[in-house]
């Protein structure tokens, strides 16, 4: 079973994608599971998700990648037993961790006789709202751009030249390695190569090693 997150801040538009990429996949003959995760009260994306016909399953009540981790992997537990998709696409919360969320996920094995294999970690970078989030957010930004596989900078219809000059400037200064695709969902511009990486690309299995070095190089050992 493969897991798909698509991260991204508050707002960056990964409810719009991920509808427009569900659809895509759908019709390419692929079973498509949805996780919605949300910190808040109601969950507006899990109605809208669902009014466009596709199944989609709703977490809240905390981060999938800490609080309710155990929580998410009995999600995907179910899912596997009850429908057995080949893609489950999950929209984090605005401040879920990437790699914490390839954890949460891997719980699952534990509970059913599958074996989750993860998609490359997409993350959004709204290149309309590059002040905010250099600015008050950054750090949380950051920790999402250096975990994806794939960034993409997201609302190039609508943003400044600028604007999409310095959000690729940050995620390159952030993540030299990955990959930079420019997007607009409202022009179905990427959408279909953003498919195309989810069904043809994984992304490696979580690494503890690997995040404690990284946590090392950014707070300093000890
Ligand atoms: N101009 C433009 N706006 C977009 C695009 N994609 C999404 N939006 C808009 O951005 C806003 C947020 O989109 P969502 O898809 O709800 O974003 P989200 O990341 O799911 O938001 P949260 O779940 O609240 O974190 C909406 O008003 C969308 O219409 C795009 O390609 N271009
Ligand atoms: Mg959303």
């Amino acid at each position: 079973m493969k897991i798909a997150q698509i991260a991204g801040f508050l707002g960056s538009g990964k409810t719009t994608l991920l509808i427009e990429v569900a659809k895509l996949l759908v019709e390419r003959g692929k079973k498509v599971a949805i996780v919605v995760n949300d910190v808040g009260e109601i969950n507006v994306d899990f109605k809208i998700i669902e009014a466009y016909g596709l199944k989609a399953r709703e977490l809240s009540g905390g981060c999938i990648c800490c609080e309710i981790a155990g929580n998410f992997a009995n999600t995907l537990s179910l899912l596997y037993s009850n429908f057995n998709p080949d893609i489950v696409i999950v929209e984090p919360s605005g401040v879920a961790i990437p790699w914490g969320l390839k954890r949460a996920a891997e719980y699952s094995e534990a509970e059913v006789p599958v074996t989750i294999e993860h998609a490359p970690v997409l993350t959004l970078v709204d290149a309309t709202r590059i002040d905010t989030l250099m600015g008050t957010v950054r750090r949380l930004v950051v920790t999402q751009v250096r975990e994806a596989d794939v960034c993409l900078v997201n609302k190039v219809d609508a943003a400044q030249e600028e604007g999409i000059a310095r959000a690729e400037e940050l995620i390159r200064s952030v993540n030299p390695n990955c990959e930079i695709m420019r997007i607009s969902t409202h022009q179905n511009k990427g959408v279909k190569e953003v498919a195309d990486i989810i069904v043809d690309r994984t992304s490696s299995r979580y690494d503890e090693a690997m995040e404690r070095a990284l946590l090392e190089k950014e707070y300093g050992s000890g």
